[in-house]
């Protein structure tokens, strides 16, 4: 799984013939895992993935996620103190807050981490799903709740593997045989 080293996450997806993009917002390395297993397991649904930290990225080229076929942006977002993004999430945050892009045509999911003895328990996962939906983007699959405080590995196990029939129903797709890209 390569990791995006500029600005441009489509022209690298295009360039290597990926369709998913994993996105993940992360402080201690728990969401960045995650994203990665996501990415490296869509080449089982043909869709060869790749990890991006969003602050290395222009979000706003999300716009043009609609030009690629049957692509999929997959958000794996944690929250931090009194509802906050991590700080590698920030300015997706501040972008999604302030902007009004028109995603119509982008494909996305979430799955947040948390903690559930904190108040704001996944409060920006859960802002990220439905401002994209506000934005115009589809909804492949639900969110998904990570409780750090439970079993977040767990909690994740049982998201992905629903997401991911979610996605072949969605783009009318099976599962291949093949492990990794
Ligand atoms: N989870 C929440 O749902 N809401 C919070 O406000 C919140 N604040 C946190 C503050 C601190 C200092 C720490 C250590 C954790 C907090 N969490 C909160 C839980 C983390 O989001 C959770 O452990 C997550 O898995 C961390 O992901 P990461 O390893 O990718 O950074």
């Amino acid at each position: 799984i390569e990791q995006t080293s500029n600005s441009s996450f489509i022209k690298k997806l295009k360039s290597t013939g990926r369709s998913l993009v994993v996105f993940y917002g992360s402080q201690t390395g728990t969401a960045e895992e995650f994203a990665g297993r996501i990415a490296k397991e869509g080449a089982r649904y043909k869709m060869k993935g790749m990890v991006a930290d969003p602050e290395e990225c222009d979000m706003a080229d999300l716009v043009e996620m609609k030009e690629i076929q049957k692509s999929m942006a997959i958000f794996c977002i944690a929250t931090y103190g009194e509802g906050d993004p991590t700080d590698n999430a920030m300015d997706f945050y501040e972008w999604l807050q302030n902007g009004d892009a028109d995603l119509e045509g982008l494909n996305y999911a979430v799955f947040g981490l948390g903690n559930k003895t904190y108040e704001h328990y996944n409060e920006i996962a859960i802002y990220i799903d439905q401002r994209l939906e506000e934005l115009g983007a589809t909804r492949v699959h639900e969110i998904g709740l990570g409780d750090d405080d439970a079993n977040i590995e767990d909690d994740f196990v049982s998201w992905k593997e629903k997401l991911w029939e979610s996605v072949c129903s969605h783009y009318g797709i099976e599962e291949t045989g093949e492990e990794s890209n």
